[in-house]
């Protein structure tokens, strides 16, 4: 066989960002594209083709230097590498049309490829397969030990990993080195065809890409060993080269390595195997509740069980509506949709991160409309892959139960009293906080419509319905609930404090104080026109009241809102870890129940 290697990764990336990391997968990216995987040019996101994730995203440039060489841009576009107006950046991102997701954040690449296999295996059925080439200091990640177990326990015979044991990290050797039999038992042990090769043998490398190909059952994990900064002379396998350019050493290198090159190329796609085009057509637009929602006015229903209710009507709808969860679909009722048909759920088991991220590979290439769920509160721990969805420009819903202090007696552990900061931050997010059963299946029908990361964000107490089933929402609208013409204070509440927003809103009206009580709906986008106007009808004087702790919360989202307005602003939240107990008694305790609504007006309109 003719060698393969391409060294357009082009001298000048030698003396640009991270050339020893490349360099030890130069003969895996170039059996990878030019052997081994099928692709469009024409078409790098073609339904059909084969992925391809860059776990360890630092190597970028010999990602864009593998597609430059397949041809679908100029080789000489590569010089723009990590410049202002290139979206050749320093490590991939969507921007570029040949990539699914950003990576760089590590550990997280393979979380996604399992979700894009499980996808290819289970609802597409299709012949498309998966790579993920992870760095061996990377596979310290728990996340990645919880990919590997999914990958294996759902059988992902699609997906091929691969672990490039280049020996270092980035300031010292990695903790396992060459030790390659170690890697092996582990991945034997994970239930992966574990297969040890020598990274930089071109041909041991084609046939260990064939054996995954044809081994059914269980993914493959090709564990290379590679050598950082391989052929780059006195710096080959030295420590020290992680991430630097090789300075007065890049000319030198530069004539090595073309010394070094047998087929000086364009290469060909060739011998590709033909594209199998066998993935379904998808049409994820304009996705509907099978039927309106059907509560009387009243009547006690959790926004968390509305959810599922909801969740179950667009699946209906649309067959490519999926739902994950961790192991608490009895909590977060995502198993409704069950009922629907088993296939449309993906349990993911107890492991937040790789939950996550599968939901962002089961979202690319708008295969799926994903619906992820736990508690609110375990969604934190998975807050780095949230931040990477909205670098991947990902169109993942997720859905937060057992919001607050108002879960009761299981206590501070289960509840999510961060999470509506933390969606708050996310670029481009939709922050849903439906009060009733009415409002939440719309939130969920917006949701599925809504590109971008959305977060709903669902209440455990049964709480009454308010709003006829036929009213309207729409994003970045609020609704005012209660409204007089004499009010004198604005109450902004959502979820189980919007309810004890109306309660103190009664009690003050036989004492003749008037309160007006808004439903925000979003948090974000924030309704700040409706803030501003009835605030102003006020008489200036708004009480926030949330059930999450005051930062970055529903009262700091309406503060900045009126920030420019003649104001006067008081903000109820949980302010201290909170405790065990009845949630009725611990919603008064933690100063967010109608209680503290009556007095906290009566302090602000003295
Ligand atoms: C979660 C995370 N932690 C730390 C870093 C910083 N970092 C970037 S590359 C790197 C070393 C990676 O080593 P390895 O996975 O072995 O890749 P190599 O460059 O050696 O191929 C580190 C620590 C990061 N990008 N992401
Ligand atoms: C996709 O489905 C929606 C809803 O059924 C429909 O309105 C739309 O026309 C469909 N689009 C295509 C391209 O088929
Ligand atoms: C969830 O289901 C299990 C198994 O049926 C049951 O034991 C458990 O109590 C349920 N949990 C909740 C919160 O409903
Ligand atoms: C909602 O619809 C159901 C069934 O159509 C009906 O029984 C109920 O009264 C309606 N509720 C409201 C608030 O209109």
């Amino acid at each position: 066989m003719a060698k393969i290697i391409f060294y357009n990764f082009n001298y000048l990336l030698l003396v640009l960002s991270h050339p020893t990391s490349c360099a030890s997968i130069a003969e895996l990216m170039s059996v990878l594209f030019f052997h081994t995987m099928r692709y469009k040019v024409s078409a790098p996101k073609d339904a059909s083709s084969d992925r391809f994730v860059l776990s360890k995203g630092h190597a970028a440039p010999i990602l864009y230097a593998a597609w430059a060489e397949a041809g679908l841009f100029p080789v000489a576009d590569l010089q723009n590498l990590r410049k202002i107006d290139s979206d050749l950046e320093g490590h991939p991102t969507p921007r570029l049309n040949f990539i699914d997701v950003g990576t760089g954040s590590l550990g997280q690449g393979l979380s996604v490829a399992a979700g894009m296999a499980y996808v290819g295996k289970y609802f597409d059925k299709a012949s498309y397969r998966t790579y993920c080439l992870l760095g061996d200091g990377e596979s310290a990640e728990g996340s990645v030990w919880e990919a590997l177990h999914f990958a294996s326990y759902y059988k992902l015979d699609n997906l091929c990993v691969i672990f490039d044991v280049n020996r270092l990290g980035q300031s010292e050797p990695t903790s396992l080195q060459h030790d390659m039999e170690v890697y092996r038992k582990r991945l034997d042990a994970f239930g992966f065809n574990a297969l040890v090769v020598d990274g930089h043998d071109v041909e041991e490398l084609t046939k260990a890409f064939h054996e995954a190909s044809v081994t059914k059952g269980k993914p493959t994990a090709i564990i290379a060993k590679t050598f950082k900064g391989r052929n780059f002379p006195k710096v080959e396998d030295e420590e020290n080269w992680h991430g630097k350019p090789l300075g007065d050493k890049a000319d030198a290198t530069i004539e090595h390595l073309k010394s070094l090159i047998k087929n000086a190329g364009p290469l060909q796609l060739h011998p590709q195997k033909p594209l199998v085009e066998d993935a379904p057509a998808t049409n994820i637009s304009n996705i509907q509740l099978s039927s309106p929602p059907n509560y009387k006015l009243g009547q006690k229903v959790a926004t968390r069980e509305s959810y599922g209710v909801a969740l179950t009507k667009i699946a209906e709808n649309n067959k490519h509506v999926i739902a994950l969860d961790g192991d608490t679909k009895n909590s977060t009722y995502s198993e409704k949709i069950k009922k629907v048909s088993t296939d449309r759920y993906v349990e993911c088991f107890i492991a937040e991160q790789n939950l996550v991220g599968v939901a962002i590979g089961a979202a690319c290439r708008g295969r799926t409309v994903p619906f992820v769920s736990t508690f609110a509160a375990f969604f934190t721990r998975a807050f780095d892959q949230i931040r990477m969805g909205a670098i991947s420009q990902t169109n993942v819903n997720f859905a937060g139960s057992h919001c607050g202090v108002s879960i009761g007696e299981d206590g501070p552990s289960q509840m999510g009293l961060e999470d509506i900061a933390m969606f708050r931050t996310i670029p481009g997010a939709t922050v849903f906080y439906p009060s009733d059963a009415v409002s939440c299946e719309r939130a969920i029908e917006l949701s599925a419509n809504t590109k971008g990361v959305c977060f709903i964000r669902t209440s455990r107490p049964a709480t009454a319905v308010i709003y006829p089933n036929e009213t309207v929402f729409q994003i970045g609208k609020a609704h005012v609930v209660k409204k007089s013409s004499k009010d004198t204070v604005l109450l902004v509440g959502a979820g189980v404090t919007l309810h004890e927003a109306l309660s103190a809103a009664e009690t003050l009206e036989k004492s003749g104080v008037h309160a007006r009580v808004l439903d925000l709906f979003t948090v974000k986008p924030i309704d700040q026109a409706a803030l501003v106007q009835n605030a102003k009808e006020c008489g200036g004087r708004v009480v926030t009241v949330e059930d999450h702790y005051p930062e970055g919360g529903i009262g700091e989202a309406v503060l900045t809102a009126l920030a420019e307005e003649a104001v006067k602003v008081k903000v109820l939240a949980v302010r201290e870890v909170p405790r065990s107990g009845p949630p009725t008694v611990l919603i008064e305790k933690f100063g967010i129940g109608a209680n503290s609504i009556i007095g906290a007006v009566k302090e602000i309109t003295a």
